[in-house]
């Protein structure tokens, strides 16, 4: 029987592209995100590899409906070796005395309680099965803060001390604890950061080579192919032409 992961925020981006490289790798796949439509396309994509695809749409803001997602997994979906916490967005990028409380909230209720509702659902059948792998989709904006960053820059620093502290409280249990801090990757992240705004989003990644989702999805597959004793406990992984959350060199 095929081993399961399940990757949220998988309808664009990085959970895209970890649910497609994980299916390749083997895993069969539970997969969300709010876009219905977006998910029954990624289900295809996944399907084409050989593995199976449960999904259903999710927003895992709503406690009572991570907690019903994972309660009601028919029974040969609910072993799950593999959570990638991935589901999470930027919104706006200005000082913070001109931060709107719409962005703040939707940032500090994906990033942070998302996740921990997520993890909440899904770390008692681990615990159980005393197995289990959970990837936390940081940020360099969770090792560094820079002009505007402010509740994004805190929220994924949030995501870098519970990893690190999820490690500590799981480990009697033997499940494994990683996060992978990626630099900047084209997906549709800017897009939902500048409120659809397509033009200032195309900008960000002008003038040099960003990261491919895919190049997150090939670390994730590396963290869950190590041998079961040894935890890759976190990946930064930068654009060649990046040398820090702030500096980039742009031809
Ligand atoms: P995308 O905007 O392409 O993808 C974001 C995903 O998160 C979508 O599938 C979206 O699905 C999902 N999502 C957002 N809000 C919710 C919600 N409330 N409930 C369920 N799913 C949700 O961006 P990325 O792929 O780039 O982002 C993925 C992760 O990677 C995020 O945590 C982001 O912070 C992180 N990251 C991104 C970087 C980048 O430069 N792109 C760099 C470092 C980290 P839907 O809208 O259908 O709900
Ligand atoms: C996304 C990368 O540099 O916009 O987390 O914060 S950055």
């Amino acid at each position: 029987m095929a081993r399961i992961a399940m990757v949220t925020g998988a309808t664009s981006g990085i959970g895209r592209a970890s649910a497609i490289r994980l299916a390749n790798e083997g895993y069969d796949l539970i997969i969300n995100g709010r876009r219905e439509e977006r998910l029954r396309d990624v289900a295809s994509e996944i399907e084409k590899t050989g593995a199976k695809c449960y999904f259903k749409s999710l927003d895992v803001r709503v406690q009572k409906d991570v907690q019903a997602f994972v309660e009601e997994l028919p029974s040969e979906w609910s072993a799950i070796d593999v959570l990638v916490n991935n589901a999470g967005l930027a919104a706006g990028k200005g000082p913070v005395q001109e931060g709107s409380l719409d962005h703040w909230e939707r940032m500090i209720d994906t990033n942070l309680k998302g996740l921990l509702y997520v993890s909440k659902a899904v770390i008692p059948g681990m615990i159980a099965r005393k197995s289990g792998h959970i990837i936390n989709i940081g940020s360099i904006a969770g090792k560094e803060v820079y002009p505007g960053g402010n509740v994004y820059n805190a929220s994924k620093h949030g995501v870098d001390a519970l990893t690190r502290g999820m490690r500590i409280d799981l480990i009697e249990h033997n499940i494994r604890v990683s996060q992978i801090a990626p630099g900047m990757v084209e997906t549709e992240f800017s897009v939902v950061r500048f409120d659809g705004d397509q033009a200032k989003a195309d900008e960000v990644y002008q003038g040099f080579e960003p990261l491919l989702a895919e190049d997150i999805a090939d670390a994730v597959a590396y963290q869950v192919t190590r041998p079961p004793h040894v935890n890759i406990a976190d990946i930064l992984i930068l654009p060649t032409a990046q040398a820090s959350a702030t500096v980039v060199s742009k031809k």
